[in-house]
């Protein structure tokens, strides 16, 4: 079936669709098929690539990591329902990563679903919309591509996040509306400057606080240069932070300044902040807490301002100032403002790195995870991607791994496992030019395993590796935390992920003994694999 049907008839619904998409740079499309889709899918256009996950769950993270490393918003293609309802665990990262997305899930023809035909999806919309930023089901078909259209500027405009379109599958073959080739040349821009009074006080206030502080948020990674991060908070001279339940790294880790990231309890962060009378949040809620730890939000003396691009966590802030601006353009106004520089000044900051500490050792037959992360940082690239889903580990990677490029940690932004694996895939299909790295939990893999057979089809050269402690480590934590002993259903041990892996066609090698792991790691992968290692526990903070 020829793709462009133009001259004597008026392109169809999903002719003008697939323009749309083209124009918006949506070629890849990730998705799981049935019934409701196929005529959607049928005869894809030459330029665009079908990625098939085999749960829902696996395509939404993986178009999550694909769109977050790519820096441009992914398609999603659902089955109605079921499918949707699958993809909706990781959906619930993708909301709080504000990852652009635009998912299209397939619906039974129009007539059949108010009789609730099988595999109609009545209500549609509302399955999705505590998720999304925003859902549709066109009320006539002709609407179907401005339906998209608006779901496009949505997922990537001012809230940012995926965005869900149901479209009865009879609607395709009509004809679009015949106003729909305006929607082709559309832009909508987010134009976020500072006004000039406000970036002067901001810049007043910094100067005469004593000890301002910066905490900054997961937002910044690819949206403003790690570098003119680095220049800006040498410059002040400040305490940097990285913001609570972090998913992806917006400065580098090992620097002087580096803080550490903020634990998620309020008293915790009041107590690491106090002593700084001037906290500016750069890209971040404020606060994502976890651990309910209740108490004062700050110490007395302390003042905090929010410099935010997502409107909604301004608004729901429960204190501080919040300015809802473009990141990249508030902090070159400030930096112009105070005369800090664009790029850090390397003559002036010799010793910017810190150096890393001796990891601990393990046991008989069981790495720490320490060694693990040391073994990592010390055989892959300087500019490793690494996708991180093992909760009870964060604490040893942050303490091991020396991170100083753009792009260099994914995590589970919302905390729903089943992202490491997928995101994995989806990070190295972005980004070919980089090593991708996927350190997944023998818990958190179980959620996204059918990832690894995506990985194998398509020979992505990721590394999967499994951290085996028979448990899950982080609730074990947790429930010594909560003081709720003897909780059942903690531990799963005796998985044999390298069987697992071999069956979906990824090598692996169970490794117990570090130099193994520093031979294995050193070998350049051409393909996917995965390594188990048996590990011992450690606790996430
Ligand atoms: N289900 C989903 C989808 N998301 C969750 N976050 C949980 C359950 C609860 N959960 C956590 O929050 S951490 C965790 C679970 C089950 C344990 C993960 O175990 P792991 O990692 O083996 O991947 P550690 O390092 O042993 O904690
Ligand atoms: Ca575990």
């Amino acid at each position: 079936m020829p793709f462009y049907r133009f001259g004597m008839t008026t392109p169809t619904v999903r002719e003008t669709t697939f323009q749309l998409l083209e124009r918006h740079g949506m070629t890849t499309v990730f998705g799981n098929p049935g019934s409701n889709e196929l005529p959607f899918l049928a005869g894809l256009p030459g330029g665009f690539r079908y990625v098939l996950g085999l749960h829902e769950g696996v395509v939404v993270g993986m178009a999550d990591g694909y769109a977050q490393a790519s820096g441009r918003p992914a398609f999603v293609n659902l089955h109605a329902a079921s499918g949707t309802g699958n993809g909706m665990g990781a959906l619930t990262n993708a909301a709080v990563s504000r990852t652009p997305l635009v998912i299209n899930a397939g619906q039974q023809v129009r007539s059949a679903v108010g009789v609730n035909a099988m595999l109609a999806n009545t209500d549609a919309t509302l399955l999705t919309s505590p998720l999304t930023v925003s859902s549709s089901e066109p009320l006539t078909a002709g609407d179907v591509p401005r339906a998209f259209s608006q779901a496009i500027h949505d997922a990537v405009t001012a809230r940012r996040g995926p965005a869900y379109v149901s479209v009865p599958y009879d609607d395709w073959d009509q004809p679009a509306d015949a106003s729909t080739h305006h929607l082709l040349g559309r832009t909508v821009t987010v134009s976020g400057h500072l006004g000039a009074e406000t970036v002067g006080r901001l810049a007043d206030d910094l100067r005469a606080a004593t000890r301002p502080a910066l905490v900054l948020g997961s937002d910044l990674d690819g949206r403003v240069a790690m570098d003119r991060l680095v220049a800006f908070a040498e410059y002040l001279d400040v305490d940097v932070w990285a913001a609570p339940s972090l998913y992806r790294l917006p400065f580098p880790n090992r620097h002087r300044l580096f803080r550490g990231v903020l634990p998620a309890g309020i008293a915790s962060v009041s107590a690491a902040l106090a002593g700084s009378d001037l906290v500016i949040v750069l890209g971040a809620p404020v606060f994502r807490y976890h651990q309910h730890e209740p108490g004062a939000y700050l110490a007395d003396g302390s003042r905090l301002v929010q410099i935010t691009d997502d409107p909604a966590a301004a608004a729901r802030a429960p204190f501080g100032q919040a300015l809802i601006a473009d990141l990249d353009a508030a902090v070159a106004q400030l930096a112009a403002a105070l005369g800090a520089p664009e790029t850090p000044d390397a003559a002036r900051e010799p010793d910017r790195f810190a150096a890393c500490p001796t990891p601990q050792p393990g046991t008989a037959g069981r790495l720490s995870p320490h060694e693990v992360f040391a073994a990592l940082r010390d055989t892959q690239p300087a500019d490793t991607a690494y996708v991180v889903e093992s909760t009870s580990t964060n604490a040893a990677f942050w303490e091991q791994m020396d991170l100083r490029h753009p792009g260099s940690y994914y995590f589970p932004a919302s905390g729903g496992l089943g992202f490491g694996l997928p995101a994995g895939v989806g990070v190295a299909l972005a980004r070919p030019d980089r090593r991708v790295v996927a350190v997944v939990g023998d818990g958190s893999a179980n959620y996204g395993i059918t990832a690894l057979w995506t990985a194998a089809q398509l020979r992505l050269p990721v590394t999967f590796v499994i951290l085996r402690n028979g448990t899950y480590g982080a609730l074990r934590w947790f429930a010594d935390l909560l003081d709720t002993p003897n909780v059942p259903g903690l531990d799963v041990p005796d998985i044999d992920f390298v069987s697992i892996a071999s069956g979906y066609g990824v090598p692996g090698s169970h490794v117990t003994d570090l130099n193994k792991l520093q031979e294995l790691l050193t070998e350049t992968p051409h393909g996917p694999r995965l390594l188990q290692l048996d590990t011992t526990l450690t606790t996430p903070a």
